[in-house]
């Protein structure tokens, strides 16, 4: 138990996202997105990517939990448990259905005041993503996403109009969720849930990645700039996965090589806050000869949209060894490389769980960027037992979320970081983005779902969600 002093007004709340927890994937002219096209993982594979949607596939995100019907239920419960804020995004294809269209669909615009309303109902502050993981899908078939400049307009085209209709009801924006996870590029899923795309054959998957992500920075930029016309008050952030990589052994390659990566992971949100390339990047560019469309007004835009504040999730850390065979050109793939760090347990999906390294994490971006930041993801996926009395004794989520909300007030209290709020990962069970899977749980209510689509969709109380609602009451004082 700690008693630290939060300051007032602290967002405390959860955390989601549309496409993992709408369903209603077809209603009121939603259009499909990335998401509609991605079945669920096996036990030894990963989520296929199909073309279009196909008769037999299962495609979990087409229903997931039913919030599009259910939100009054649940945001109720969210309220129960005291938050101040929730995180949501909105699903771009209820707005622009296909992507390019010039006009949003009003079916789609009128489900976000229903939900944005019955939050203030409760005195609950929407913190919104504008895009996380649910691009159109024709955007991708008609213009392979973010490997087109023209993204850009559609983008910015549905910031507009968002910001517009929501401009008294959200005042926390987040442009791109992780957009820094696409530093995966040899991972199919991550380039097609961040930027809508797949790489050919033959292509230089690295050079493309920098290309789409270049695009997104610029419509990120954008976006900022064009919130502000519409209100001054709005606050708009950028929003990274934030995974610190420490050098697996005090060998300075090691070293080197560990900050090499953290420049890798850590360019995008350079240029959303300094409105400016890294000099090692632009110099990384021209020894490869990557031949990449960035302009003058690209390079004006980004300085004219730096972000207020930096949202991150943080999930685990990484620990990276140089390889005793390669050349000083090191690669920037940051998938490569990574070692088991010995002192840090892992879940039971591999991911390294180091509470201290939300500390660092927290240090670190605050060192760097001297912003505010916004803990908009934390938690664990775990498979959750519903007894027969319909409970769920889920000890292992409250250690977890304690031991990490005990090093972000570390870094308050002692370190004096600006942490504006905690949303962790997730206010209910949801879809997994990266399984498809509903067994991956990690909400603190229980949804009655299962892999196969099956199960009432009932909503249950778990442990953690008494005992998130007593930190929320007690300002994070007992944990
Ligand atoms: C982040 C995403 C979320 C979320 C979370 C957990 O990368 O922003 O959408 O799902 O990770 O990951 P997963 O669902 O794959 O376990």
């Amino acid at each position: 138990m700690t008693s630290r002093t939060l300051p007032a007004g602290f967002l405390w709340g959860g955390a989601v996202a549309a496409h993992q927890v709408e369903g209603a994937y077809n209603v009121d002219g939603k259009g499909l997105s990335v998401a509609d096209v991605m079945t669920a993982a096996g036990t030894h594979d990963e989520r296929k990517i199909t073309q279009g949607v196909q008769p037999g596939e299962f495609y979990p995100n087409h229903e997931a939990v039913d919030f599009y019907h259910r939100y009054p239920e649940d945001v109720k419960l969210f309220a129960e448990m005291g938050f101040k804020s929730f995180r949501t995004s909105i699903a771009w294809s209820r707005i622009f259905p296909q992507g390019d269209e010039l006009e949003p669909n009003e079916a789609g615009l009128a489900f976000y005041d229903r939900l944005f309303d019955e939050c203030h109902k409760y005195g609950i502050e929407p913190v919104v993503t504008l895009s996380h993981f649910e691009m159109p899908y024709h955007l991708v078939t008609a213009y392979g996403g973010f490997r087109s400049r023209k993204t850009i307009t559609f983008f910015t085209r549905f910031a507009r109009a968002v910001f517009t209709r929501y401009r008294d009801k959200v005042k926390y924006w987040l442009t791109f969720n992780e957009i820094n996870n696409q530093t995966n590029y040899d991972r199919e899923f991550t380039l097609f849930t961040n930027s809508g795309f797949q790489v050919k054959p033959g292509e230089n998957a690295e050079a493309v990645m920098y290309q789409a992500a270049h695009y997104e920075v610029v419509a990120s930029a954008l976006a900022v700039q064009i919130a502000h016309s519409i209100n001054p008050d709005f606050q708009v952030g950028a929003m990274v996965a934030f995974t610190p990589v420490y050098p697996a052994t005090d060998n300075p390659r090691d070293v080197f090589k560990a900050q090499r990566a953290m420049q890798s992971r850590f360019w995008f949100s350079d240029v959303q806050v300094e409105g400016q390339y890294p000099s090692w990047l632009t110099h990384y560019f021209q020894a490869k000869k990557y031949d990449l469309d960035i302009t003058p007004a690209d390079l004006a835009n980004l300085k004219k949209g730096t972000v207020e504040y930096l949202g991150f999730s943080y999930y685990m850390s990484f620990a990276t060894q140089a390889n005793d065979h390669e050349d000083d050109q090191f690669s920037y793939n940051e998938s490569q490389d990574l070692v088991t760090n010995q002192f840090v347990p892992q879940s039971d999906w591999g991911w390294q769980v180091d509470p201290e390294g939300l500390r660092y994490a927290l240090n670190w971006m605050n060192d760097r960027y001297h912003l505010p930041l916004f803990v908009v993801e934390n938690g664990i996926g775990a498979i959750d037992h519903l007894t027969a009395d319909h409970e769920v004794h889920d000890q292992y989520r409250i250690d977890y979320l304690r031991e990490h909300i005990e090093q972000m007030e570390l870094a308050m209290t002692e370190d004096g970081v600006e942490v504006m709020g905690y949303t962790p990962w997730s206010a209910i069970d949801i879809v997994s983005a990266s399984t498809g899977q509903l067994s991956k749980r990690y909400g603190f209510i229980y949804v009655d779902r299962n892999d196969d689509g099956s199960g009432s969709l009932a909503r249950y109380r778990k442990d953690s969600f008494y005992w998130y609602q007593h930190v929320i009451a007690t300002n994070g004082a007992e944990l």
